[in-house]
């Protein structure tokens, strides 16, 4: 099984919780990719109805649409049945951190608005503590001024060796752009993040953060998909 059969597998488990008139949280990034897709093809084949879509991301925004999910916002619905998404690290808490496909913004204010939130991964994904695997941490922030952000950012982690960078957008010659029109500093860190909560309460302290990539006691189920199958873990 390749990778993205995993992803699969764990996305079309995770559409078994969608029942029909549910407002739904559509994840972005590869995983929650087969998700929607799913969704889609079962609303076609009359399976599903009466669901509502609310993406997490323009380039999900765009999937939906392509797929006939009728769409709202969350000034519309302001409380979700279900949201679908991957992560990109679970912890044995199951926290995450997500943002590597740089929607963290939204993806943490549809999914901290839904009653259940089941999260999509391949094996890969699972790790022992967050931030230890050496792969960015994203944190948004506004554009002015980012390098003394980035820098504040950095210096409240000097203890687990951490750097921040700047994302820069594909092919590297300006900076990664947010759909919210923001930047992105990513953190990598040597050692482990330790107390989460702690950091996640420095880090939005900071004038010019909007938001970080630590999902903290949101995920109510993990869907792992696996070469030896699919397991599920409850909160
Ligand atoms: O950017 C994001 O938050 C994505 O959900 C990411 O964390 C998972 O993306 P993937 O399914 O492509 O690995």
């Amino acid at each position: 099984l390749t990778q993205d059969d995993l992803k699969k597998l764990a996305a079309y488990k995770a559409v078994e919780y969608v029942e029909s008139g549910m407002v739904l949280g559509l994840g972005t990034g590869s995983t929650a990719y087969h998700a929607v897709n799913r969704i889609g093809e079962l609303l076609k084949q009359g399976k599903l109805h009466n669901i509502i879509g609310i993406p997490t991301s323009k380039r999900t925004e765009e999937q939906a649409l392509s797929l006939g999910i009728p769409l709202s916002d969350l000034d519309t619905h302001p409380v979700l049945d279900l949201a679908i998404d991957g992560a990109d690290e679970v912890d044995t808490h199951l926290n995450l951190v997500k943002g590597r496909g740089g929607s963290l913004l939204r993806e943490k204010m549809v999914e901290g608005a839904c009653r259940k939130f089941v999260v999509i991964v391949d094996e890969s994904k699972m790790v022992e503590t967050l931030g230890g695997s050496g792969l960015a941490m994203p944190v948004e922030v506004v554009p002015f001024c980012w390098n003394f952000t980035a820098t504040r950012l950095q210096n409240l982690f000097t203890k687990a060796g951490c750097v921040a960078k700047l994302r820069a957008a594909d092919g590297g010659g300006k900076p990664y752009l947010t759909d919210n029109a923001n930047y992105i500093v990513d953190l990598y860190f040597k050692g482990e993040i330790g107390d989460l909560k702690a950091a996640s309460d420095e880090i939005l302290r900071l004038a010019g953060v909007v938001e970080h990539g630590m999902f903290i006691d949101m995920a109510t189920t993990v869907i792992i998909a696996g070469e030896r199958g699919i397991t599920v873990k409850n909160k």
